[in-house]
């Protein structure tokens, strides 16, 4: 009895395992049987695209990628307003950072574009774009557990952030 729930459940996983809703090209081989034990493969790459216009709103409230991914991030500004009045970025921040705290310090950096400069709550950012902009950037993903993300323009991380998970 026992032996077979262990089967049923990992025949669970495995199926669970699959369906991350990641997009794929591959083809499925539907007869193979010789993976049964392995774990879902780990793609080395993944791609998130995030956007946010003039109404100050990220349209992605959470990300989630699997650690050690090497992380492909595109950041599209998709209002028309300059990046001096509706500046965007997309920070990344250490766990344990006080995210009101830094975005009063990073307010003062804007020389820096608001990211201040050598600061060790950052471990990843963008540049600050304005209306019609794009920037991609890339990034290895730290270690499991939840982070924040935020835009550090002045004002915008109450409304611009997320949780940035890493599995
Ligand atoms: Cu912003």
């Amino acid at each position: 009895m026992k032996k077979l729930s262990l089967i049923a459940f990992s025949a669970l996983f495995a199926l669970s395992s699959c369906g991350g809703g990641t997009e794929t090209t591959e083809t499925t081989s539907a007869e193979t049987t010789s993976q049964e034990t392995a774990a879902a493969p780990v793609e080395k790459e993944v791609s998130i695209t995030i956007n946010a216009g003039d109404d100050m709103k990220y349209d992605l409230p959470e990300i989630t990628v699997k650690e050690g991914q090497i992380v492909k991030l595109t950041l599209n500004h998709t209002g028309k307003l300059a990046k001096e009045a509706m500046g965007h970025n997309w920070v990344l921040l250490a766990q344990g950072t006080i995210v009101s705290d830094f975005a009063t310090k990073a307010m003062q950096a804007k020389d820096t574009d608001y990211i201040p400069a050598g600061a060790p709550e950052v471990l990843a950012n963008t540049k600050l774009i304005g209306g019609g902009e794009s920037v991609t950037i890339e990034f290895v993903a730290p270690a499991k557990g939840v982070y924040e993300f935020i835009c550090t323009f002045p004002g915008h991380s109450g409304m611009m952030k997320g949780n940035f998970y890493v599995q």
